[in-house]
């Protein structure tokens, strides 16, 4: 049995870990400061995660975590694109200087490898598809440029003082437990709540941009093969499907699988997006063993049960009327 730490414990991919974990039997810590992330995220498993409420900026609040921790899972960030363009200033604190607390703090403590949830707006708008491991970087948004600083920094940790760091670029992760309600959620997210809402879908620009979309259960899989795969220190992996949708043709099947009414509206681009987002995984495949089991659709049929069934929603004007499911 090991120890681990998700900071972020309480977002949508930590509690998954957590939850994952903790039903494996392993020690879970989970730092949350709730600005985001819910307790009701880790409804049925708290009685066996313990819970820290602390800020990823806070040093000491971060080693006392760390004592006897052997993995940490760096998830704990400012995840929007578009909250980066309104606050770049407040996302690199929390995402670049967040990301060298807990490494400095895990270089303190002894910790055995810290696994960073980097992402594959670091790549930018290079044309070229898919996206492998060894193309040169690009960030177009402070997001973005805030998760490669925070890979560098891992890079750097395991170069120069030996800490044992793996970043995983997720791509495009939804599934059940994804903030419905905020405008910085995933588009999964936020064409599930407007649908449901019997509002209709806005689709930024074109709708041709692609993007790679992976369900929540195949990342943790994969963000825990990245603990204990032996040889990867200092490696970066991507971490999607490896197959490119469009927007347009996702809110086709979204709409599809839930049997809802739904009309599609186009807006202007929105600024710092990329074009086309597709992962190449024959590297998460051969050194971590990473394979995803499920589906786009699939994905999109339990993320759309869960919100149905969700409790947590009543009042806020969300309705089912769908023929699907
Ligand atoms: C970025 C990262 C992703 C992850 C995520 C965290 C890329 C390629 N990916 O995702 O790895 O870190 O940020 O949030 O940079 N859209 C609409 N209508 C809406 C909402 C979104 O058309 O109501 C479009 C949006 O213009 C974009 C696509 O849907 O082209 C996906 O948007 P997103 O905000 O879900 O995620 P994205 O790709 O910015």
């Amino acid at each position: 049995m090991a120890t681990y730490l998700v900071t972020g414990g309480a977002g949508f991919i930590g509690s998954h870990l957590c939850r994952s974990l903790a039903e494996r039997g392993e020690r879970v810590r989970a730092l949350d400061d709730l600005s985001s992330g819910r307790l009701g995220n880790l409804e049925g498993v708290l009685d066996r995660v313990e819970f820290i409420r602390g800020d990823v900026r806070d040093g000491e609040v971060l080693k006392g975590a760390m004592q006897g921790v052997d993995f940490v899972l760096h998830e704990a960030a400012v995840a929007s694109v578009a909250r980066s363009l309104e606050e770049p200033l407040e996302v690199d604190r929390i995402n670049v200087e967040g990301t060298l607390q807990v490494l400095c703090a895990a270089r303190d403590t002894g910790v055995r490898r810290v696994v960073f949830a980097g992402s594959a707006a670091a790549y930018g708008d290079d044309p070229t598809l898919p996206k492998r491991e060894d193309m040169p970087p690009k960030p177009l948004s402070p997001y973005a440029a805030s998760k490669l600083a925070g890979e560098h920094y891992c890079r750097a940790f395991w170069e120069v003082y030996g800490l044992e760091t793996v970043v995983l670029r997720y791509f495009n992760v939804f599934g059940p437990g994804q903030d419905l309600g905020s405008p910085y959620s995933g588009v999964i997210s936020i064409f599930l709540g407007r649908l449901f809402k019997g509002e209709e879908l806005v689709v930024f620009g074109d709708g041709e941009q692609m993007r790679d979309f992976v369900f929540i259960e195949d990342v943790v899989r994969a963000t825990l093969s990245a603990c204990e795969a032996p040889g990867v220190a200092g490696e970066v992996f991507n971490v999607g499907r490896g197959e490119g949708v469009t927007i347009n043709k996702l809110a086709e099947v979204v709409i599809e699988v839930t049997g809802l009414e739904g009309k599609v509206r186009h807006s202007p681009p929105r600024p710092g997006d990329v074009r086309a987002s597709v992962a190449d995984i024959t590297r998460a495949r051969e050194q971590l063993g990473y394979r995803p089991e499920v589906s786009l659709r699939e994905g999109l049929i339990r993320t759309a049960r869960w919100f149905r069934g969700g409790i947590w929603r009543r009042g806020l004007g969300y309705s089912w009327t769908g023929t699907a499911l």
